[in-house]
């Protein structure tokens, strides 16, 4: 989708901090970190949310996303000290940009429930 940010990072129209990359799915660092490590995770293909995976794309896109995170959070040290992976959907999730994506958050003690 021409309009979707992240869309345009995929493409490369709009320059963002790789973290690592697959087939299915690019990591890079988020503009605005809430931790000292903070990657998002997003499918190459266009999805507006969780709620947009149906059953047929499914089995390709939460795998795909689920093992880049995991292998990104290895690659930048946090598998031992621990991280944690958040997908916000809709608006009291607090999902603002409409293409899914997996956050990754780590480097500090992070506080639970969240606010
Ligand atoms: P969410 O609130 O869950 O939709 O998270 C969207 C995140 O995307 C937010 O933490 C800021 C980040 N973000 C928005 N625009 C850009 C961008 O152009 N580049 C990068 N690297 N991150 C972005």
């Amino acid at each position: 989708m021409s309009d979707c940010i992240f869309c345009r990072i995929v493409s490369g129209d709009i320059p963002a901090r790789e973290a690592g990359s697959s087939d299915e799915a690019l990591a890079f660092h988020d503009l605005n970190p809430q931790a000292p490590v903070h990657v998002l995770v997003i499918p190459r293909e266009h999805f507006g949310g969780a709620n947009d995976v149906g059953p047929t794309d499914s089995e390709r896109v939460w795998p795909a996303l689920f093992d880049l995170a995991t292998a990104v959070a290895q690659e930048l040290g946090l598998a031992d000290s621990g991280y944690r992976l958040v997908v916000n959907s809709g608006t009291d999730g607090g999902q603002s940009v409409g293409h899914l994506h997996l956050h990754v958050l780590g480097g500090r003690r992070l506080a639970w429930p969240p606010g």
